[in-house]
Order: C-alpha cells, then structure tokens, then sequence
C-alpha cells in the first residue's frame, strides 16, 4: 500500500515531458509515490476522462495536470473528478504559453483548478505535496526542513556578495 501513488501527473503531450520531469524530482524528492501519464483532452478524451473518474478510488490524493496551448486538461480533469486539480500551462512558441495560461487559470465558478506559472511543474509539485501534508506529519516535517534548507541558501548568496 506504500506505494499507491497519491499524485497523478498527466500531461497532454510526451512534449511536456522536459517541464515535467521537474514534478516528478520534486515528488522523489519528498519520497511521495506518484504516477505519470500521457493523457489529452482533445486526442484521447475517452481515456482521459476514465483515468479521471477512476482517480478516487485509486487512491490519488492531487492531481496535476500540465498542458499547453489550447490547454483544457486540467479543466476537463477537475470537472471529472472531486479530488483538488493543480494546472500548469506550458510554455509555447507562438503565444509564449499565455494561452497555455489563460486556457487554465480561467476556470468558470464551481470547478477550481489550482495554477502555477507558465512551466512551473516544480511549485505544481510542492503544492500537491503540501495539501497531501495537512494529513501527513512526517510529511509536514520535510516541508518544515525544506523551506530551512532554501532560507539557508538564499542567505549564502550574502556571504558570497560580501565575501
Ligand atoms: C497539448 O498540446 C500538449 O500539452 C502540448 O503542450 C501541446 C503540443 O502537443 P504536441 O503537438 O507536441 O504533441 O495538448
């Protein structure tokens, strides 16, 4: 049972999966089990939406959910699913990813999804690491020890600018 993930990362394209390796570290990172799939909204709607109704009962906790351009997924994810959809818009060479981003952050009322940056797989990651935390103490302490760890680096660059 230590095993079964508890974050879903889907992405539209194998495309994505550059930005994407980013949340996949970060859960590795954290020791949380998690899975990835190549699922769309607009190419494989059938699958998607079975992965999506069946993510509950499969134990996920957070889903994310990264697409680019005419970025539906994590829409069509959050309306097919109770569990909380994190978004990331991937960046795109011909609208620099604002359409990537204004595709998912513009969700109608009543069918949230949680966005990130243009290509912020990583913060994707920590967030769905920290909702799963509310309820993981152990968890909580790794998140308490990570932000010591990133405080500490930010105060080197200090040092090194004064020598
Ligand atoms: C989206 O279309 C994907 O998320 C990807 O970002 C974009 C382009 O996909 P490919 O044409 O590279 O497969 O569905």
């Amino acid at each position: 049972m230590e095993n079964t993930p508890l974050i879903g990362i889907i992405m539209g394209s194998d495309s994505d999966l550059g930005i994407m390796q980013k949340a996949m570290d970060t859960c590795k990172d954290f020791d949380v089990p998690y899975e990835v799939k190549i699922l769309s909204a607009h190419r494989t709607p059938d699958q998607h939406a079975e992965y999506a109704k069946t993510a509950v009962s499969r134990g996920l906790k957070v889903i994310i959910a990264a697409a680019g351009g005419a970025a539906h997924l994590p829409g069509v994810t959050a309306a097919s699913t109770i569990l909380p959809v994190i978004g990331v818009p991937i960046f795109t060479k011909s609208l620099n990813g604002m359409d990537s981003l204004l595709s998912i952050v513009q969700m109608p009322g009543g069918i949230p999804v949680a966005t990130v940056a243009i290509d912020g797989a990583k913060n994707a990651a920590l967030l769905a690491i920290q909702i799963i935390a509310t309820g993981d103490e152990k968890l909580q302490k790794k998140l308490v020890d990570y932000k010591k760890q990133i405080a500490e680096e930010s105060m080197n660059k200090n040092k090194k600018l004064n020598g």
